[in-house]
C-alpha cells in the first residue's frame, strides 16, 4: 500500500466549519492528503468501519473525492457510501451517516462561499452522530497537519461516480448512493406531505432558487415531483462547478432576484433559497422577508403543525449572535432556550441528548433533531407544512407573531476582506474596554453589562471562550461584535444588532431605520471607520 512521504502545512487549522481556503491553495501537491490523513490519523477505531463522502458538486469536487476514497481504503476502513456523482447536500450526508451508522463523513463543500477555480473549496468531517467534528476532534486534527509526515492512499484506478451500485477500491467496498432518495424519505416522515400536497393543489405557488448549488436535485424531487408544486417552480436547479458565476449564497444581497420578485406584484405565495451545500434557507413571503432569526422563533412556535413535532418541542437553542425572539417562543412554551457559540457543531451535545429539538442560527441556518446540521430544505417543508395547517399568508403569521411575542429588530452588518491585524486589534481594543462599558449610555439607552461570551457545554462540561464581544443593554437590545470564521481572504468582521419592540404599534419600520441608533452606536464604540479604512459595511443583512 503506497505510503508518500510529506511536509506539513501549517495553515490547516479548522474554521467554524470544517478548513476552508482558495481553490488554488487545495490544489497544491500533498495539500488535501495531508488534511485528509489528518483527519483519518485522529479517528480510533476506523478499521473495517464505512465512511458517508459527499460534496456540494463545486469546481475541484470530483477529484477530491477519488482521492478520499483511495486514501480511506489505504486507511483500513470497510465501505464508504458517495453520493452519485461525488454529489450529497450537507443535511443528506449527516442523515446517511446516521441511517447506516456510518462511522463518520467527509464532506467537501466550502458552503455558500464561491465556487470555481478562483473560488473556494472545503473539506469538513462529521462525526458520527452526523454532526460537524466537536472542538476536541478539530484540536486534534490541527495537531496532527502540523507534524504529519506521510500519507496512504491505495494505488487503485477511480470510481465510476455516476452509476448507482457497489463496487470495489483495493480491500474496501465503495457504494455510489442515489443522493436524494434517503433524504427524501426523512422528510416525508417528517411532514404532512398530503396537506402540502393539497395547498399546492389549491393554487398556492412557490419560486425556490437552487443557486446552481446542490439543493437543486433536492427540491425538484421533493417539491416539484413528491408534492406536485408546478414545473418551473424550482429555478437555477443544476449544480454547477462554479455556481453559475453567483455566490451562492442566500441572502437580500445574493439572492436579489428572489427578493425583488416576491415584493413585485408577481410575487408567488411563497420564495425560498438554499446555499451551496444545502444547509441554509432564506424564507420570503409574498411582501414579507423573515429574517432568520424570526423564522427560527416562529418554527418553534408553530412546529407542533407537523407531525414530528406533534407532541412538542424538548427546547430550543440558538447561536448566541441570534436574536432572542426563539427565547420568547421557548418561555411561553415553557422550554429551555439555549445559548450557543457561532457554529452548528455546537448544537450536537444539545440534540443528541434530548434537551433542543430546533436549533438555529441568524445567519439563515435552521433545523433539528432529524440530522446533526442545519438543513435548508427541512425549513422550508416546515414553513409549506404550517402554511397548509393554518391557512394563513407568511405575512399574515408573522404579524401575528409579533403581536403576541413583541418583534426582535435585527441586523447583520459584515465588513469583508479587512487587514486580519486592523480586525484583531479591533477586537482586542473592545475587550480591553469591556469593563468601563457598564453603566455608560449609548445611543439613548444603558448597558447593563459588556462581556466577552464564553460558553460552557452543560451536556460535555467543554468551554469555548472569547465568542464575540457582547455588549447588553438595560432595555434586552444589544450589540455583539465577532470575527468570522469561514472567511478565506483577510478578516470579516461580523456587528449584531438588536432591539425589542413590543409595542405592536411600533413594529412595522423599515429594519435599518429602526436601528439606526444603535448600528451607529456599534461603529463608534469599536472605531470601526478608522480602524478599517470602511465607511460602510460590504453586506447588509
Ligand atoms: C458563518 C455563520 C455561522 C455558520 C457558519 C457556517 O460562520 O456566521 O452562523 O454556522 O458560517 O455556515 P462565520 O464564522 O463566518 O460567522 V455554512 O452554511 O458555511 O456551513
Ligand atoms: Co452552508
Amino acid at each position: 500500500m503506497p505510503v508518500v512521504a510529506t511536509t506539513p502545512f501549517s495553515d490547516q487549522k479548522p474554521g467554524t466549519s470544517g478548513l476552508r481556503k482558495k481553490v488554488v491553495v487545495f490544489q497544491q501537491p500533498h495539500y488535501v492528503e495531508n488534511f485528509l490523513q489528518s483527519i483519518f490519523d485522529s479517528l480510533d477505531g476506523r478499521e473495517g468501519q464505512t465512511l458517508v463522502i459527499g460534496g456540494d458538486g463545486r469546481f475541484h469536487n470530483r477529484e477530491v473525492i477519488q482521492i478520499a476514497i483511495r486514501m480511506a481504503a489505504a486507511n483500513g476502513f470497510g465501505r464508504v457510501i458517495v453520493g452519485r456523482g461525488g454529489l450529497l447536500s450537507t443535511p443528506a450526508a449527516s442523515n446517511l451517516i446516521r441511517k447506516t451508522k456510518s462511522f463518520g463523513g467527509v464532506i467537501l463543500s466550502a458552503s455558500h462561499n464561491p465556487g470555481g477555480p478562483d473560488g473556494d473549496f472545503g473539506v469538513k468531517y462529521n462525526a458520527g452522530n452526523g454532526g460537524p467534528a466537536p472542538e476536541s476532534l478539530t484540536d486534534r486534527i490541527f495537531a496532527r497537519t502540523r507534524e504529519i509526515s506521510s500519507y496512504r492512499i491505495e494505488d487503485a484506478p477511480d470510481c465510476d461516480l455516476d452509476r448507482v451500485g457497489s463496487a470495489a477500491c483495493g480491500a474496501m467496498k465503495c457504494e455510489i448512493v442515489d443522493p436524494v432518495a434517503d433524504y427524501q424519505a426523512l422528510m416525508e416522515k417528517l411532514f404532512d406531505f398530503d396537506a402540502i400536497a393539497a395547498l399546492f393543489k389549491s393554487g398556492f405557488t412557490i419560486r425556490f432558487d437552487g443557486m446552481s448549488a446542490i439543493t437543486g436535485p433536492y427540491a425538484h424531487a421533493i417539491l416539484e415531483k413528491a408534492l406536485g408544486a408546478g414545473a418551473g417552480s424550482v429555478i437555477n436547479g443544476t449544480p454547477l462547478p462554479d455556481f453559475g458565476g453567483h455566490h451562492p449564497d442566500p441572502n437580500l444581497v445574493h439572492a436579489k432576484d428572489l427578493f425583488d420578485l416576491m415584493m413585485s406584484d408577481k410575487a408567488p405565495d411563497f420564495g425560498a433559497a438554499s446555499d451551496g451545500d444545502g444547509d441554509r434557507n432564506l424564507i420570503i413571503g409574498r411582501g414579507q422577508f423573515v429574517t432568520p432569526s424570526d423564522s427560527v422563533a416562529m418554527l418553534a412556535a408553530n412546529a407542533h403543525l407537523a407531525p414530528a413535532y406533534a407532541g412538542g418541542i424538548a427546547g430550543v437553542a440558538r447561536s448566541m449572535p441570534t436574536s432572542a425572539a426563539a427565547d420568547r417562543v421557548a418561555q411561553k412554551l415553557g422550554v429551555k432556550c439555549y445559548e450557543t457559540p457561532t457554529g452548528w457543531k455546537f448544537f450536537g451535545t444539545l440534540l443528541d441528548a434530548g434537551l433542543a429539538t430546533i436549533c438555529g442560527e441568524e445567519s439563515a441556518g435552521t433545523g433539528s433533531n432529524h440530522v446533526r446540521e442545519k438543513d435548508g430544505l427541512w425549513a422550508v417543508l416546515l414553513w409549506l407544512n404550517i402554511i397548509a395547517k393554518r391557512r394563513q399568508s407568511v405575512k399574515d403569521i408573522v404579524a401575528e407573531h409579533w403581536r403576541t411575542y413583541g418583534r426582535n429588530y435585527y441586523s447583520r452588518h459584515d465588513y469583508e476582506e479587512i487587514d486580519s491585524d486592523a480586525a484583531s486589534r479591533l477586537m482586542q481594543a473592545l475587550r480591553d474596554r469591556l469593563p468601563r462599558l457598564k453603566g455608560d449610555a449609548l445611543a439613548g439607552k444603558t448597558v447593563a453589562n459588556a462581556d466577552d461570551f464564553a460558553y460552557l457545554d452543560p451536556v460535555d462540561g467543554s468551554e469555548a471562550k472569547a465568542q464575540g464581544v457582547r455588549i447588553l443593554f438595560e432595555d434586552g437590545s444589544r450589540i455583539v461584535y465577532r470575527l468570522s470564521g469561514t472567511g478565506t481572504v483577510g478578516a470579516t468582521l461580523r456587528i449584531y444588532v438588536e432591539r425589542y419592540e413590543p409595542d405592536p404599534t411600533r413594529q412595522f419600520l423599515e429594519t435599518q431605520q429602526a436601528l439606526a441608533d444603535l448600528i451607529k452606536a456599534a461603529s463608534d464604540v469599536a472605531d470601526v471607520a478608522k480602524r478599517t479604512g470602511r465607511n460602510a459595511p460590504s453586506v447588509i443583512t
